[in-house]
């Protein structure tokens, strides 16, 4: 066995400095760098409403989010540099479509209750899909999950809230968290990516303890979580097939459409093409300010060196 075979047979940490297969060092970059230009993609849909939050104590809470999701990316994009590879290497391959984001990303948000929704359904569905993570095998990405998840359910917990208060607010506003519900449920499902039998990373990066559940687990797991939040809050499930399986003690649910699922990882979602160009956008937008710190670093060595 290698020094590598055996750190996983025993369940400890891989470090950055550690000998490791060339294949799981690729996985690994795949994983987490699509995971952090999930988190900067996924600034968009919400912030979208930071100028038009209804109150100012909603507006700060949804700047704070905002913020933290720009915090996770760069936890994360640090990293994946751990692990040998260029940040600007990691943009050029989003902003190119090498790498892929969160399909989640790639819907409208219509209204304000679309902020609170994300929040309870799109932010569980994280939680659900990253505490394992923080057991991963490779140290920096574990590491940085463990801060990453305590902010996720802060952030979950102001969606809960502020949809909570729409239920129970007008009949428009009842209506409007219930439109909202009803359009991301689906989508937040998709999230945990493929069935088990059609999910061709699975077994490998469950071998090599990146993965610590399979993606139906998962998904089984947030469907059992929510649908009691969904009772307290007085909002409907829009799956006639939900139904408490007293045997399994789990809720069994309707079938996920999948080929929505590949259409809008392929690019084919509503919004695939906007945050993309938004993206683009900011990128160039920051070029200036990228090459001022390059040109200030450099006269800072030279005057090092004289
Ligand atoms: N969307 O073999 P599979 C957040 C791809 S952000 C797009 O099962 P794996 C938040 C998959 O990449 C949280 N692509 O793959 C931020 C693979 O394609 P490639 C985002 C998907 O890796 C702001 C192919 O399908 N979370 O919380 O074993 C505001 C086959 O799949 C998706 C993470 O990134 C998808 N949904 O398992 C609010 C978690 N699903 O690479 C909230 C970290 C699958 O071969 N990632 N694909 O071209 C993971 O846990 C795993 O990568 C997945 C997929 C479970 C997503």
């Amino acid at each position: 066995m290698t020094s590598f075979e055996s750190a996983i047979a025993e369940g400890a940490r891989i470090e950055p400095r550690d000998a490791m297969p060339e294949d799981y060092r690729a996985t690994l970059i795949r994983q987490i760098a699509q995971h952090a230009h999930s988190e900067i993609i996924g600034m968009q849909p919400e912030g979208a409403w930071i100028t038009r939050a209804p109150s100012l104590r909603r507006k700060a809470i949804l700047l704070a989010k905002v913020q933290d999701e720009a915090g996770h990316g760069l936890y994360l994009y640090a990293a994946a540099e751990t692990l040998g590879v260029a940040r600007s290497e990691l943009y050029d391959a989003l902003l190119t479509g090498r790498q892929k984001y969160s399909s989640i990303f790639n819907y409208p948000t219509l209204t304000w209750a679309d902020v609170g929704t994300i929040g309870w359904l799109v932010d569980g569905a994280a939680i659900v899909n990253q505490v394992p993570l923080c057991r991963c095998s490779y140290g920096p990405y574990a590491r940085g999950m463990v801060r990453i998840c305590k902010e996720e359910s802060f952030h979950q917990r102001q969606g809960f809230e502020s949809l909570l208060a729409l239920s129970n607010g007008t009949p428009g506003q009842h209506a409007m968290a219930q439109d909202a519900v009803n359009r991301w449920w689906w989508p937040s499902l998709m999230m945990f990516g493929p069935p088990d039998t059609d999910s061709p990373h699975s077994a490998r990066s469950t071998a090599w303890g990146i993965k610590r559940f399979s993606n139906d687990t998962l998904r089984q797991r947030f469907v059992d979580m929510v649908v009691p939040q969904a009772e307290v809050l007085g909002l409907s499930l829009p799956d006639p097939d939900l139904r408490f399986d007293e045997g399994r003690g789990s809720w069994d649910f309707g079938p996920v459409d999948f080929t929505e699922l590949r259409e809008v990882v392929a690019g084919n979602g509503p919004c695939n093409a906007e945050r993309l160009a938004h993206r683009r956008a900011a990128e160039d937008d920051g070029a200036w300010v990228r090459e001022a710190a390059r040109v200030h670093a450099a006269k800072q060595v030279r005057r090092g060196a004289a």
